[in-house]
């Protein structure tokens, strides 16, 4: 029997858990593990707050409380959340946890000693007012694929393209609202380019015929693209996250999308301290991640190829991305409070989770096929 290791992505825990999370994966994933219990399958449900990145310290800031109390309030919210709802998971663990700094750190710093990242200073966009470098979502402009006014440093949500600041148009500071300036700063990058030929392989003929069409589709328009993949960088110029573990990186914490897929192992080491490899590093293990379309390129290129650098683990066998759940014809998100919040459905219709579970399988988007991956 071949383990069955199954994620699904990790909230970032700057609010409660909304409609949108539930329809867009959770309750895919959980359809789809509940159906493999039941076929006696080896099966491992992981799940848990997504705790770092600039979600976290945007919200922060907003409140007027540290990063750590944002997310202690909303990792216990989510995770009751997901238990009032029946979302089973086996794990829901959190990655400012101390298993999960280690696991990530010796996740670097492996790929560090083996010299998988290159070392570079380059110009990144610095707030005068703030005295901050802006990464990520510190920073929006206008994408450059799609126009989406509000794309982010790192990624734009609308088309899912993965950016870098210096790729949006009119970029301005979320901090202070002003024009950044480059200013030069040192970091790590993972040459995904390297990585290319691998990646065309491993997607675009080994998952051919069983990736859904929106997710294989987008893998193949990156690996198509002109300019191709380009060289990442890993480590940001934060102070909340997991510290980079090297000489010369003193208040540099790694990129959020590099920690944070490393979460689903650390889950599962704390999960199954002596039986974890038998899921990540035994090459019968099926490794299935449940996201929403926003993720593919975190998912279906960034994690593999440094599951890949890294040497010894499995690869995602299937990354079933579903469409966004629209309220009113808006996407659902967090961070514009515009959602409908399980907490507050509860107080309106309580004990009436089965009703919403239905309703959010009845009506997701996407054809039968699919809507679950039962493989
Ligand atoms: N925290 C979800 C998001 O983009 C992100 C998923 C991480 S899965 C490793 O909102
Ligand atoms: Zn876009």
């Amino acid at each position: 029997m071949k383990p069955i290791l199954v994620t699904a992505a990790l909230p970032y825990a700057n609010g409660p858990v909304h409609i949108g999370h539930l329809a867009g994966c959770y309750i895919p994933a959980d359809v789809f593990v509940r159906y493999m219990r039941l076929k006696g399958e080896d099966v491992k449900f992981i799940c848990g707050s997504d705790e770092h990145g600039v979600p976290i310290t945007i919200k922060a800031k907003a409140e007027g409380i540290s990063p750590q109390q944002v997310v202690d309030k909303y990792h216990k919210m989510m995770g009751d959340s997901f238990a009032e709802f029946g979302i089973s998971f086996d794990i829901y663990s959190r990655t400012s946890n101390k298993k999960h700094h280690e696991t990530a750190s010796g996740f670097f710093k492996q790929l560090y000693d083996t010299g998988k990242f290159t070392e570079q200073v380059t110009e990144q966009y610095y707030d005068e007012e703030a005295k901050q470098f802006l990464a990520d979502r510190y920073i929006e402009g206008t994408c450059p694929k799609c126009g989406n006014e509000k794309a982010y440093g790192d990624q734009c949500e609308n088309c899912g393209s993965s950016l870098s600041p210096s790729d949006l148009i009119n970029p301005r500071s979320k901090l202070s609202g002003s024009k950044p300036v480059m200013r030069e700063t040192k970091h790590w990058f993972l040459p995904l380019n390297d990585y290319a030929p691998w990646l065309r392989e491993y997607i675009l003929v080994g998952h051919k015929n069983d990736w859904k069409p929106n997710v294989y589709g987008q893998c193949k328009s990156w690996l198509d693209a002109g300019d191709g993949l380009q060289p990442r960088a890993m480590t940001r110029d934060l102070d909340w996250g997991v510290p980079v573990p090297i000489p010369g990186a003193e208040g540099k914490v790694l990129y959020v999308w590099f920690d944070a897929p490393i979460g689903y192992i650390s889950a599962t080491r704390e999960l199954l301290p002596d039986k974890w490899e038998h899921y990540w590093k035994n090459p019968d293990s099926r490794l299935i991640h449940f996201i929403g379309k926003d993720n593919i390129v975190f998912h279906c290129i960034i994690f593999p190829a440094i599951l890949k650098a890294h040497g010894g683990y499995v690869v995602p066998e299937n990354v079933p991305a579903n469409e966004f759940l629209n309220l009113e014809g808006d996407k659902i998100s967090t961070s514009r409070n515009w959602a409908v919040w399980l907490h507050e459905y509860l107080n309106d219709f309580p004990g009436k989770q089965d009703v919403l579970r239905y309703t959010l399988i009845a009506t997701a988007p996407g054809n039968k096929r699919q809507r679950f991956y039962l493989a």
